[in-house]
């Protein structure tokens, strides 16, 4: 390619799709589209809007490093918050000129030269690379319960909440014990009349507090930026000693974290019955670590009921569970999750000699680094496949990632670099050390969770997020084929 500006496409403009338009249009990238199929940015955070829902990543840690935010009102920020963060970010940083809304890009071909896209409607661009930021919360997962539709009341996923349903007073079922059930749980409680969870496995549960923040705190990190640097610097350093090994290796960040969780669960829960029910049957960390100190006292309360007997049917009435006990209610939240297997799909991309992405992913997600695929050139990804997650800021790693493709792409822009793809044999090496790498983490102990694929290896990146930045400090050229 001759030197000059590349075409770059971005699909997605939530919080990995901003970051990489932003690094772009700082480098002075400005032949650049992102599309998104909602009319609004943020991604999951713009999808979800249930009562009670915040981050449980610091605050002063999930939020872009180059767009500092003094305003946060507590240590784990609302959702709604991190939302307005994402709309504001992308006005001040000059990107929703470059966003395309209600675009969805339904199909990207390799054309041996650069991608030609179509949307969903039916419209066509172009682009010399295109950035995958598609997200790992986007697809709500549907349990497959018999009778879900003869519900009489109100039924919604957590992720399409139906703000039209009123829930004080009403009689309210939540399913799903995940994080997001566990917030609903706090946020419902004396809400409700009563509100009935449904627990199909426990989850280990860390106690850590929401903290309101202080206007002196917030006026303090306003008037001297460093000191919200040294904060965004202080918390990444304790989330990466603390999270970023108990998950991936033994050592004492583990048994600390089990500590907790296990000495939590008996302070929490006096009742030896209640107890037994909350405590779950793998170690902490193997799903998701659940953060909530309001979780075990929200269950404390009479309104609130617990059931683990396991859901046989809904009725027009309400829950039937297998006691053969009708669970009357009036709503029911489905906080069943997510498939965060999806990626891309249901957008198909074809690479090189018609190969798509899902035949190349036939038998899982795989990919050169978290970044790339093999077939593909000029493609990257953001939050692709085995993207460290755990307990991490996906926003600390979206900026790895993002400047890693801002590298290639200097080159593209140079003209030293015309296209791009990794090589097969580099992705199955990297591939293969992962798989190596799995039995010390605490995934592979014996859980089923939204971390394992189809083949039960977790999706996950098992080692520490700094490995991730060393693997992506700069490109191995002879894992490339370049022309
Ligand atoms: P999760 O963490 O995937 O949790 C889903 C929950 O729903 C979990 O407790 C599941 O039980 C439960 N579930 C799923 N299907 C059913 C059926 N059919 N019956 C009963 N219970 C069911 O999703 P969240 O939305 O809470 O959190 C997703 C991520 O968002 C979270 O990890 C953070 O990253 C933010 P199971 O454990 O499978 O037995």
């Amino acid at each position: 390619m001759a030197a000059g500006q590349p075409r770059v496409a971005i699909v997605g403009a939530g919080m990995s799709g901003l970051c990489m338009a932003a690094k772009l249009r700082q480098a002075g990238f400005d032949d650049l589209v992102v599309h998104e199929s909602a009319s609004e940015v943020g991604g999951t955070w713009r999808d979800n809007t249930y009562p009670g829902l915040s981050c449980d990543v610091p605050a002063r840690f999930y939020s872009y490093s180059f767009a500092p935010h003094a305003g946060w009102s507590r240590n784990f920020a609302p959702g709604a918050e991190i939302q307005r963060y994402f709309v504001g970010a992308s006005a001040d940083l000059g990107l929703r000129g470059h966003i395309r809304f209600n675009s969805e890009i339904a199909r990207a071909e390799w054309d041996g030269r650069r991608y030609r896209l179509r949307t969903s409607d039916g419209h066509t661009d172009h682009a010399d690379v295109l950035v995958a930021a598609t997200g790992v919360l986007r697809e709500p997962r549907l349990p497959d319960i018999d009778g879900l539709s003869s519900f009489a009341g109100a039924a919604f996923h957590s992720a399409r909440w139906d703000h039209s349903v009123t829930l004080r007073g009403k009689r309210i079922a939540v399913i799903g014990t995940g994080s997001t059930g566990v917030q609903l749980t706090s946020a419902l409680a004396g809400v409700a009349k009563p509100l009935t969870l449904f627990q199909r496995t426990a989850q280990w549960v860390l106690p850590l507090p929401q903290l309101p923040y202080s206007p002196v705190s917030r006026a303090a990190l306003r008037a001297v930026p460093g000191l919200n640097r040294l904060s965004y610097r202080s918390y990444q350093h304790l989330m990466e000693l603390v999270f970023g090994h108990a998950a991936v290796e033994p050592g004492w960040q583990r048994t600390a974290v089990a500590e907790i969780c296990r000495s939590y669960l008996r302070l929490a829960i006096r009742d030896a019955g209640v107890r037994a029910k909350l405590t779950p049957p793998d170690d902490p960390m193997c799903k998701r670590l659940i953060m909530s100190a309001s979780f075990y006292p929200a269950l404390r309360r009479r309104d609130v009921h617990l059931v683990t007997d396991s859901i046989t049917r809904v009725e027009p009435g309400g829950v039937r569970t297998s006691d053969g006990r009708l669970h009357e209610v009036d709503v029911i939240v489905l906080a069943t999750g997510f498939d965060a297997h999806a990626f891309l799909r249901p957008m198909e991309l074809v690479g090189e000699n018609g190969l798509t992405l899902a035949d190349a992913w036939q038998s899982g997600p795989r990919g050169y680094r978290t970044v790339a695929v093999p077939g593909f050139p000029n493609f990257f990804t953001l939050i692709g496949p085995h993207s460290p997650i755990g307990n991490h800021s996906l926003i600390a790693i979206a900026e790895t990632q993002a400047d890693y493709v801002l590298g290639w792409l200097e080159r593209i822009r140079s003209g030293s670099v015309s296209t791009v793809v990794p090589t097969a044999e580099a992705t199955s090496e990297f591939n293969s050390a992962l798989r190596s790498a799995m039995p010390s983490t605490v995934w592979t102990t014996g859980c089923d969770s939204w971390y394992l694929g189809a083949d039960g290896v977790p999706e996950l990146w098992p080692w520490t997020p700094a490995v991730h930045r060393r693997m992506l400090a700069s490109p191995v050229l002879p894992h490339f084929q370049v022309n």
